[in-house]
């Protein structure tokens, strides 16, 4: 594999963005971060990509997490910095205009794990292990898990992640709802790319507004995000894709969404 921190592969209407430190586990220090921010920046602005996925290179790692050898050399302001880009980075992975599914393929720990709850969902590999291990560091969470964890797994278990820094397995990801599915190594790339693919096929305004609306929502009372609801609904009937989706089902043909 290439130099590059953070490789980006175009199989449009996929992309697949692999963060390429493997000898370091995929840590994310500052440059892999920075490099990150650039690819989602290219990827959103793309509008031939419908899908995103993202990995980590080799058969061992996702993200082991924040490098903690550079965080152990910051200086305050520098650790100030380094928090505020990884935050803005993680945000821009959820408000990403398309879904973005993460495939883990290894480790997903700390700011591995975070990146992954930043995601729309997650495929994982068998051997993939997810945890919060700051506090084993004296540290804290600080890439929203605190946040994104309790609200999708519920606040008891989160807690018991977050306090206890312990690992846990695929499975056990899988049976706490923090994991949409687990496949053998060798067959998560091509799980994942299904998944992708399915969703790449359907009307990528509706996706896109609907990602945004389970997001915004979900912090909202019900009323509110139903509201909110209706009037995207709106905006959707509004679209071509709207008038070719329903013309192409009279027409008993497959719809060709334009994303217009
Ligand atoms: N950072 C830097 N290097 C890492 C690393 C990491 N997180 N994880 C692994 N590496 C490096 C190892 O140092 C080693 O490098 P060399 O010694 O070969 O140079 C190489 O990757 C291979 O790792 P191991 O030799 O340790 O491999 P093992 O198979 O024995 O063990 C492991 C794998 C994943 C169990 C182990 O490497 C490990 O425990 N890694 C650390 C995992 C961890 O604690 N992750 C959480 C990091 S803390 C914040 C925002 C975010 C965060 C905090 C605050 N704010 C906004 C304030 C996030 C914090 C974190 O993510």
């Amino acid at each position: 594999m290439s130099e590059e921190l953070v490789m980006l592969e175009k199989e449009a209407p996929l992309a697949l963005i692999t963060i390429n430190r493997p000898k370091a586990l995929n840590a994310l220090n500052s440059k892999v971060l920075k490099a990150l921010s650039e690819t989602l920046d290219r990827v959103n602005d793309d509008e031939e990509i419908r899908v995103v996925v993202i990995t980590g290179a080799g058969e061992k790692a996702f993200v082991a997490g924040a490098d903690i050898a550079e965080m152990s050399e910051m200086t305050p302001l520098e650790g100030a910095n380094f928090s505020r880009l990884g935050q803005l980075v993680f945000k821009k992975v959820e408000e990403l205009k398309k879904p973005v599914i993460a495939a883990v393929n290894g480790f997903a720990l700390g700011g591995g794990s975070e990146l992954a709850l930043a995601c729309d969902f997650i495929y994982a590999s068998e051997n993939a292990k997810f945890g919060l291990p700051e506090v084993t560091l004296g540290i804290m969470p600080g890439f929203g898990g605190t946040q994104r964890l309790p609200r999708l797994i519920g606040k008891g278990r989160a807690k018991e992640l977050i306090f206890t820094g312990k690992m846990i397995s695929a499975k056990e990801a899988l049976e706490m709802g923090m994991v949409n599915r687990v496949v053998p190594q060798e067959q998560l790339m091509d799980a994942v790319k299904e998944v992708a693919s399915g969703i790449a096929k359907n009307g990528p305004i509706a996706v896109s507004i609907a990602k945004g609306l389970v997001d915004v929502g979900y912090d909202l009372p019900l009323d509110d995000g139903c509201l909110m609801e209706s009037k995207s609904f709106g905006v959707c009937a509004s679209t071509e894709d709207k008038r070719e989706g329903m013309k192409a089902f009279l027409e008993k043909r497959k719809p060709v969404f334009k994303g217009r």
